[in-house]
Order: C-alpha cells, then structure tokens, then sequence
C-alpha cells in the first residue's frame, strides 16, 4: 500500500531514508510551504527565499529522479496553511495505508509529529535523520555520569570515532586543538577573495517576488540574492571556500572589519542545516586539502573542529536538555530588545555594523553572534526569551536546535554553564582588538566611565560584580575577581552607575 512521506524544508537529502526507501511507483512525497512554518517567528526574508526556492529546486530534483512529487506552493488555492492541515487535505483526496516523516529539527514538531498518529486515524512512522555524526543517544551516553559536558572532550571522541585527522590513537600533528593559532585580527587593506555569489534563476525570482508580496513586514533586506539553493551549487560554494578560503580561515576566524561580511568563513551552514550538504563531506573536504598539501593544519582542524565538534555537539546538546532549556534563565534576565536590534540605528559601531549585515544578509560571523551582539545582550541583562526568537529569526541558517544552545548556552549563560565554563563575557577592548569597529565609533574604548566611555566597559564591571555570588567560586572566573577584588572601590562605583543609566536609557528605548 501507499505511503505519504512528508519532507521538510530543511530535508532536502535524497539520502535520507524515509526518501531513499521510498517506492517511486506508488508512495508520494509531500512537501508544502505553509504559513505555520514561515511565520512561526517572523523569519528574515531572505531565509524564507533562500528554503522555498531550496525546496521548489529539491522537488524537481526528486521529480527528475521518478519520485512521485506533490509540491504545495504558497499560494496555491489547496494550500492549507500548516503541515498537519496538508496531511489532512492529502488524506482525504488519495488513499494512504501510512504516514512518514523525518525526525525534525525541533522539539516543538516533534511533540506535534508523535500526536499526528491520534489525529490522522493512520499509522505515523517517525524515521531516523541519518545526517548528522552522533545520534541524540551517543550525546546522551558520552554526557552520562559527566559532570561537565564540555565540547572539547567530545570532539576528541568523535575524532577517535570517526577517524578524522588522527595519527593511530594520536590526534596529527601532536595537539587535539589549535586555536592558540587562530586569533588573528586583519589588517584593513588585507584583501580577502571574493565569496561566491549565485545568480537567482527563474525559480528563485519567482520565489522572491511571492516573499516580497507575502512576507514585507518581515525583518530583513531582499535584494542582492545570492545563495546556493541547489545541491550542485552548494557543493561549487563547499569547493571554493576548500580552494581559496580555507588555508587562512583558522588565522583569521575570529576577526571583524568594518563592510567586510564574509571573510574567510565557509558560509555553507545555510546548506548544512537544510541538507544540501551533508558535514560527512565538509569534513572529508578539508581533510583531504590538508593531506594533499593545500591548507596548514590550524586551518583544517579549525574548521572540521566546528563540524565534528561545535555542531554535532550542540545537536546532541539541545536534545539532551529540552524542552528546559527554552525556559531556563539563570541570571533572571528579563530587559526587553531595544528596537535597535531591528533596524541597526545605535551609536555603538560595533552593533550597528553586525546588525545591518544581519540586516542586509540574514548571516554574521560567528564572533559578531558571540562577541558583539551576543557579549551585549547578556551584559544589557536582555529577555533570554527575546534574544533567542531574535537569533531564531535573523539567520538564514537557524533552526532552533542548532540556534538555542548557541544562545542559551553559550551567549546568555541561561542554562547556568552546562555548556560554557563561563560566561563568554568581554570589555570593549576585545572588540577593538578583533576588529577595526572602533575607530568609527561614537564611544570611547579607552575610555571606562563619563558619557563618551565605551559601554562594553562599565557594562562588564557591573555584569562582574553583580553576579559575584554566582561566579566567582567558578575557577575560570578566578583572574577576573583578582582584578576586581584590586580596583578602587571608587572606579567600581563609577563604573556601576555609568551602567546603571545606560541600562535605564535600554530599558526606555532611548537612543545609545
Ligand atoms: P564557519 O565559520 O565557516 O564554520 C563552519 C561550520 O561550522 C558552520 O557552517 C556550522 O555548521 C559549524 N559551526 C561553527 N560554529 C558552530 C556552533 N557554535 N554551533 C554549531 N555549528 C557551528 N549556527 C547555525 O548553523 N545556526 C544558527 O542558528 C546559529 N546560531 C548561532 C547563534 C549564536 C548566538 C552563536 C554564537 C552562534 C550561532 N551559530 C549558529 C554558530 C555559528 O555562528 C554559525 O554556524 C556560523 O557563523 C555560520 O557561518 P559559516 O557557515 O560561514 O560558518
Ligand atoms: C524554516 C521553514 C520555513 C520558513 N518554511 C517552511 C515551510 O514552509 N515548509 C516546511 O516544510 N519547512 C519550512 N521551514 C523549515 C521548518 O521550520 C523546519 O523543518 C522545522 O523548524 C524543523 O527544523
Ligand atoms: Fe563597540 Fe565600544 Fe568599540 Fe564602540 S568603542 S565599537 S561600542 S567596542
């Protein structure tokens, strides 16, 4: 008998067993942009893009290769708005003996999916995502007894468990990490090459003019469409960062200059995360550019570091602690975003600029989500509820279990440190070591108090000695309370009430 198989927007891998065991001649793939899944949180519109054209571009794909295909677009009359809905429609117009998915990416389909049994009156298998390296069971049996979960150990496991870039039981090269050699910052005139930029076809036109009609009131700029949304262009962006990007990516990871968004970061997370890439190959790729001579180690290991190690791990992270990780909120932060946060308009350069890349991108480096806008909404004591739909929102590449342990774990501390060993907090001074932001700002970053002071500065004294019941017993905290317990009282003062305006001036939307 006939099987429905519901693909996702972010499934799009014919590997995927419940597409590969699929029989061509009687089951039938649905997939279906519906306006439950785009407006959920008000996604960037470039994101809504870049998944429906990715996604009218997989259904050809699977056309192409004798699937039977039922493609449900946006504005189609039969369009029912939800997944659930679709199903419902498909069921009553065909005959199905049972329903399949694909474990989704987040917690709140898959309470919905394992209902759908009870309400559709056919069975619902749920099947296995075979995409990623580690199962949310090997997180959950590596993380058993621990008492800290701390990322670097599981990367070596999955290092020694897969294989990559080890020497026998020895990790090459002697050391398991080598990010000592990956915190360069960039000259300004240093010239990067030059990202690769996909020209829109008639189908991503299409697809931009239904987002321009449907989703204006969304965050995000449309123009200058240039992502991947196939397979083989994916795999052309995958290649041309192994060739021309990733022999500087670990010496340069962690910089920032001004109108400068892409840099040398890979930008394949958009595909990754909606399955035109699989880690599998990312990890093969850099693997062999450095067997075969084309890029140092610190460049190769950075990289399949964020693969093997940052993303599987927070993969099995997020399913390990939901659905309290949603909620959690340690330091009881509860300051709503400033409106900046939606238009860039601040007097802090740093903020302004990763903002308006946010803004015109739906993509920020790493360092700008971390050490910018996410080291300001832990500081500025922001909602972790608002900070989390924000990031959810702005990215092209979020989905909630890669998203939510990003920002609960690692920039707001809301988990309470079962993924960070501290806070990853910081005064202006690493912004303007990391980057050239400062120079064009209306703050300070010499200066710690008065009206023309950094704000990253006072903000980090106050975030210090507000929370030293909480952290300073944290053995990693130890140098920062010496230095704190070494100030003068006086500065101390000065610096909590410089923050302490600033935070009121937040809290009422005024101008910073
Ligand atoms: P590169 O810098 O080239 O890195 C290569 C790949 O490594 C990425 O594509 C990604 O798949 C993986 N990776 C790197 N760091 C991480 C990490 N911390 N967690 C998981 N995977 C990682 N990544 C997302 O994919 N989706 C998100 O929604 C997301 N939200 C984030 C929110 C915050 C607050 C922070 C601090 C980080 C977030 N990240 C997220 C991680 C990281 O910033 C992005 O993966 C990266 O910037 C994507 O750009 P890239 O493809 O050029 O990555
Ligand atoms: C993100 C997204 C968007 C914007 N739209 C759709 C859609 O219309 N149809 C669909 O199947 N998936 C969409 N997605 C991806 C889902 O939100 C994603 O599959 C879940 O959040 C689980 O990760
Ligand atoms: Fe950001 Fe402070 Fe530098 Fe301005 S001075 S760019 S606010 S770190």
């Amino acid at each position: 008998m006939a099987a429905l198989i519901l693909v996702l927007g972010d499934q799009l891998t014919d590997t995927l067993p419940a597409i590969a065991h699929a029989s061509k001649g009687s089951d039938t793939i649905l997939m279906a942009e519906v306006r439950e899944e785009a407006t959920y949180v008000k996604h960037h519109k470039k994101k809504i893009a870049f998944l429906f054209s990715a996604m009218r571009h997989f259904a050809k794909h699977l056309k192409d290769h004798n699937y039977n295909v039922n493609y449900v677009h946006y504005d189609d009359e039969e369009n029912k708005g939800s997944l659930l809905e679709q199903i419902k429609h498909c069921l009553t117009t065909q005959k199905f003996s049972e329903v399949k998915v694909t474990t989704p990416g987040e917690y709140r389909l898959l309470k919905s999916m394992e209902q759908w049994e009870n309400v559709l009156g056919v069975p619902v298998t749920i099947c296995e995502d075979n995409r990623f390296l580690a199962s949310p069971d090997d997180f959950s049996a590596w993380a058993e007894g621990k008492k800290q979960l701390r990322m670097e150990f599981f990367y070596r496991e999955m290092r020694r468990k897969h294989s990559v870039l080890m020497d026998g039981k020895n990790p090459i090269g002697g050391k398991w990490n080598y990010d000592a050699q990956n915190r360069e910052s960039m000259r300004e005139t240093h010239k990067v090459p030059k990202h690769t930029e996909l020209k829109p076809d008639n189908m991503t036109q299409e697809v931009i003019e239904l987002v321009k009609n449907h989703f204006d009131e969304h965050f995000g700029a449309l123009d200058d469409f240039h992502f991947a949304v196939t397979r083989e262009d994916a795999l052309v962006v995958l290649n041309t960062f192994i060739d021309e990007r990733l022999p500087n990516f670990g010496q340069y990871q962690d910089a920032m200059v001004e109108g400068k968004p892409w840099l040398y970061h890979s930008h394949i997370g958009f595909y990754l995360n909606c399955g035109l890439l699989t880690p599998k190959e990312a990890i093969q790729a850099a693997e062999q550019a450095y067997h075969a001579g084309q890029v140092p180690l610190n460049s190769a290991e950075g990289f399949i570091r964020q693969i093997l190690g940052w993303r599987e791990y927070v993969r099995g992270f997020y399913w390990h602690f939901m659905p309290g990780l949603k909620t959690d909120n340690y330091f009881d932060n509860r300051r709503a975003l400033p409106s900046f946060f939606w238009n860039g308009q601040t007097n802090m350069n740093c903020m302004r600029q990763c903002i308006k890349e946010t803004q015109q991108n739906a993509y920020a480096h790493h360092i700008q989500r971390l050490m910018v806008i996410g080291n300001f909404s832990l500081l500025t004591e922001l909602s972790p509820e608002e900070v989390q739909a924000w990031y959810l929102l702005v990215y092209a590449d979020a989905y909630e279990w890669v998203e939510l342990p990003n920002v609960a774990g690692m920039i707001l501390y809301s988990d309470g440190g079962n993924l960070a060993s501290k806070p990853y907090v910081a005064s202006g001074s690493y912004i303007n070591k990391m980057s050239n932001y400062c120079k064009n700002c209306g703050y300070q970053v010499s200066k710690k108090t008065g009206p023309k002071a950094c704000p990253f500065n006072y903000l980090y004294w106050h975030f210090i000695d507000k929370h030293k019941e909480k952290l300073s017993n944290n053995h990693r905290m130890a140098m920062i309370y010496k230095t704190y317990s070494r100030m003068k009282e006086e500065n101390i003062e000065g610096m909590k009430k410089d923050a302490t305006i600033f935070l009121s001036k937040l809290t009422k939307n005024e101008e910073v």
